[in-house]
C-alpha cells in the first residue's frame, strides 16, 4: 500500500507528466495570472481571483471540448501493436476479505450493482454483462507516473447499461466504487478499527459526455483472456480519453449522482482528493 510520501511523489510526477496541451492551458492562466498580479498584487487576496485560478481545470476541459469536440475517438491500435503483457499499477490485488471470497469463487456471486439517480436500479452478473452487447479496442494506457501500454479490451459499452437503469434528469456524473480499500495495511487492532470507520476503497467519477461516450467500456477481458486480478478483475472501466487513475478497477459499484460535493473526500475520486486533477484529458 502507498505511504504519504509516495502519493506525494505520485503527485509532483503528475505535474511534471502532464500532456502537451493541459501544459500549455496551465502556462497561458499563468500567464494571465502573473499580468494580473503585476498589475496589482492585492488581487491575490481577493476570492474572486483565487476562484477563477481554481476553475482552470473547467477551462481545459472547455477548451478539449471546442478543440475536439464532443464525440472525438482516441486512438486505436493494430494487433501488431499490443504488448506481450500489460503492465499493472496501483492495487494489483485488493486487500479486502470480501474480494479474496469473490475471487475464491471465480466471481460467481459477484455482482456489479447500479444505482442512485436511476429509474430502474439494477444488478448484473459477469455472465449477465458477457451476454450484453459488446465492443472491443485496441488503445493505450497513459499513466500519470509516466508510462504507457497498449492493450486490446472487450466489454459493455456504459451507454448500453445507462439505457437500461434510465438516468434521471438530474444525474450528471457517474462514479465508480471499487473493492481495493487504500489505506496502509491493516497488522495491529488500532488500524483495524479505523477501518471500520473510514471507507478508503478507490473510486472515480466521470461526467455524461464520457459517460456515453463509445469507447467508455465495461472491460471483462484484456488481450482474448479474462481480466486478470492484477489489472482489475473481474470489471474494470476504460475511459479512453482520459488519463490512467479514472479507470477504476475492481468495479463493485456504479452509481449515478447529481454531484460530489458530500462524497468522501468531494473532489470526485480517490486520487482526486489527494490533489489530482478532476478532468484528466488527454
Ligand atoms: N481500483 C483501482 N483502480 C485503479 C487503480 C487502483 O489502484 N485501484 N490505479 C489506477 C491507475 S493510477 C492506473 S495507471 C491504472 C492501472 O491499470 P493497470 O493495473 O491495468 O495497468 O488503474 C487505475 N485504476
Ligand atoms: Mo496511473
Amino acid at each position: 500500500m502507498m505511504k504519504r510520501s509516495k502519493r506525494e511523489r505520485l503527485l509532483q510526477q503528475q505535474l511534471e507528466n502532464q500532456p502537451p496541451r493541459r501544459r500549455f492551458l496551465r502556462l497561458g492562466l499563468a500567464a494571465v495570472g502573473a499580468t494580473i498580479l503585476s498589475a496589482c498584487d492585492r488581487l491575490s487576496a481577493n476570492s474572486k481571483f483565487v476562484g477563477a485560478l481554481e476553475s482552470a481545470q473547467n477551462l481545459s476541459r472547455a477548451a478539449q471540448k471546442l478543440v475536439t469536440g464532443r464525440v472525438a475517438m482516441a486512438q486505436e491500435f493494430t494487433p501488431a501493436d499490443i504488448r506481450a503483457s500489460f503492465r499493472s499499477n496501483g492495487t494489483i490485488m485488493p486487500n479486502s476479505e470480501q474480494y479474496d471470497a469473490m475471487l475464491k469463487n471465480n466471481f460467481a456471486d459477484w455482482k456489479l450493482e447500479v444505482a442512485g439517480l436511476v429509474e430502474k436500479p439494477m444488478q448484473f452478473s459477469l455472465a449477465e454483462l458477457r451476454q450484453l452487447p459488446s465492443r472491443t479496442q485496441i488503445t493505450r494506457h497513459d499513466c500519470v507516473e509516466g508510462w504507457s501500454a497498449i492493450g486490446k479490451w472487450k466489454g459493455v459499452p456504459l451507454h448500453h447499461i445507462l439505457a437500461l437503469v434510465k438516468p434521471l434528469p438530474e444525474a450528471q456524473y457517474v462514479l465508480f466504487r471499487c473493492a481495493d480499500p487504500m489505506d496502509e495495511e491493516d497488522d495491529d487492532a488500532g488500524q483495524q478499527a479505523k477501518k471500520e470507520v473510514k471507507d478508503s476503497t478507490y473510486y472515480e467519477s466521470i461526467d455524461m459526455d464520457d459517460a456515453y461516450h463509445p469507447q467508455t467500456i465495461l472491460a471483462y477481458d484484456l488481450n482474448d483472456t479474462a481480466l486478470p486480478v492484477r489489472n482489475g478483475a473481474p470489471l474494470r472501466v476504460r475511459v479512453e480519453r482520459q488519463l490512467g487513475y479514472k479507470h477504476a478497477k475492481y468495479l463493485m459499484k456504479i452509481e449515478l449522482v447529481k454531484d460530489f460535493e458530500h462524497i468522501r473526500g468531494g473532489k470526485g475520486g480517490y486520487w482526486e482528493d489527494e490533489g489530482y486533477d478532476w478532468y484528466a484529458g488527454i
